[in-house]
């Protein structure tokens, strides 16, 4: 099963993912974490890039360094790991281009589709979003010592992508699912897992 967790800024995933890895660990129920920019050894170089603050990149360059992280990642990681029939957890995915560069970055989405959907991307079988309201997300990252290049956006551009990422939801309720992360961390948690269960069983 292949499950990708999405949400904005300071919405909490890391913090679900440590729950989650301790949870399966726990019960010996298999899964792979990974996660998107910067999974392989190509994908950390251009995680770098493309969290620096120093450079200034055009959004479709962005777009592309973002494609060329997924190709690496889909080839070298996802692919492989499900063909051996172990689930895959990712930390983001193809929904952060479209709520990002699309809607955030102001890239059509009609032209996102256009240089996507020939890539034959895996679909995830569910994905998690965290959802928070943005100010909230915010203040919860401004606990950080330094933001990067995302999270010195303005206030506009979170609540652009947390609009989209509703929407999607609303337009694909089968795979995309809605978790207030407004809720304490460890009932975050208690959803979250009991929908990936569910899930799980069912397959
Ligand atoms: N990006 C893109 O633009 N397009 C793409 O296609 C892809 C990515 C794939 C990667 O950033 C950036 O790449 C991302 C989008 C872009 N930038 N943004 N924004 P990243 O990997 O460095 O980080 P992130 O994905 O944005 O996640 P994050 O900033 O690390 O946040 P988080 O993992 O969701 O939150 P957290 O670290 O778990 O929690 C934040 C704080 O809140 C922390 O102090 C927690 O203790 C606290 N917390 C967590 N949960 C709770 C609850 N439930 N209650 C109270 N406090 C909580």
């Amino acid at each position: 099963m292949f499950i990708t967790l999405e949400g904005s800024e300071g919405a909490g995933k890391s913090t679900l993912i440590d729950s989650l890895k301790e949870y399966f660990k726990k019960n010996k129920i298999e899964f792979h974490f990974t996660r998107e920019p910067g999974a392989t050894k190509e994908g950390q170089i251009l995680r770098e890039i493309l969290l620096n603050k120093a450079i200034e990149i055009d959004p479709y360059t962005e777009t592309f360094l973002l494609l060329a992280d997924r190709l690496q990642h889909v080839s070298k990681i996802i692919i492989p790991t499900l063909a051996e029939n172990i689930n895959v957890i990712s930390d983001r995915y193809i929904d952060s281009t479209y709520a990002y560069q699309g809607a955030g970055r102001g890239i059509s989405l009609e032209y996102l589709d256009q240089i996507i959907k020939p890539l034959n991307l895996p679909v995830p079988d569910i994905t998690l979003y965290l959802d928070l309201p943005v100010e909230e997300g915010l203040k919860r990252a401004k606990h950080r010592d330094d933001l990067d290049r995302f999270e010195e956006e303005d206030i506009k551009f979170f609540e652009r992508i947390r609009s989209f990422y509703l929407e999607q939801a609303k337009k694909n309720p089968n795979r995309f699912f809605i978790i207030d992360s407004s809720k304490d961390k460890e009932e975050v948690f208690e959803i979250s897992k009991n929908l990936i269960l569910d899930k799980l069983n069912e397959t």
